[in-house]
């Protein structure tokens, strides 16, 4: 199963890197403002300088040891005039995908901020993250569907108190491709298929005549479309 983690293929060097992006969109657009990159790669200029941040200007990563980041985790941001800050999922290929996330403010002076899941400009998620450590997720009970090349953006804002300050936020997103279940069946498995409907087709016919059994064949064919044997 194609899995992609935020984490894991977090890139020091590019922006995009395969399926992940990052910038930023406008404040009062709400999150379906233009999505733009980040072009600037900054280290944090003092004693912290494993830690690094994009940006979509020449900056120094502001961070102190009022917030606790986790190593290979990757943490987001507002910006200071209200900027969301966006990691965009664009997927590779058509397919039903699970959303699996977390995110959590990291800051100890953390009090309100925003966030959301949003795919091809339809809200799929949206909460208020409220004080230091406060974490909330969110799982796909079944999958989306999403054509390729479609975005999935996953945003932090200034939330209800409308400031950036203290909004440092951790955000764990894993992504899965499910397998269509048509790819899970072999050849020979299609030919027991096949034969099973032809020996169907004549069983049912001996019993219920012509008529009956091509209504019977179409339930059955409904139910292999369901099972995407199609
Ligand atoms: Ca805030």
């Amino acid at each position: 199963m194609p899995t992609w983690s935020l984490s894991s293929d977090f890139s020091l060097i590019h922006n995009p890197s395969s399926v992940w992006s990052f910038g930023p969109k406008p404040a009062g657009y709400q999150v379906t403002g233009m999505f733009s990159l980040f072009t600037h790669l900054d280290p944090e200029p003092t004693d912290y300088s494993e830690i690094v941040a994009w940006f979509w200007s020449d900056t120094e990563p502001n961070t102190d040891i009022l917030t606790m980041f986790t190593a290979n985790g990757v943490a987001m941001h507002p910006g200071n005039d209200g900027r969301f800050s966006v990691v965009r999922f664009t997927a590779p290929k058509d397919g039903n995908y699970v959303l699996d996330t977390t995110f959590t403010h990291i800051h100890s002076c953390a009090l309100h901020s925003g966030v959301y899941i949003v795919y091809n400009n339809l809200t799929l998620w949206e909460i208020g993250l409220a004080g230091p450590g406060d974490s909330k997720s969110f799982k796909t009970t079944d999958s989306i569907t999403v054509r390729a090349n479609e975005p999935i953006d996953f945003i932090v804002g200034v939330g209800l108190d409308n400031s950036f300050a203290c909004d440092m936020t951790l955000a764990r997103v894993d992504i899965h491709l499910l397998e269509n279940q048509i790819e899970l069946l072999d050849q020979s498995d299609l030919y027991w298929v096949l034969f099973l409907l032809l020996f169907y087709f004549v069983s049912i016919t001996d019993i219920v005549g012509i008529d009956r059994t091509v209504m019977l064949v179409m339930r059955l064919s409904d139910k292999c479309k369901l099972l995407n044997l199609r």
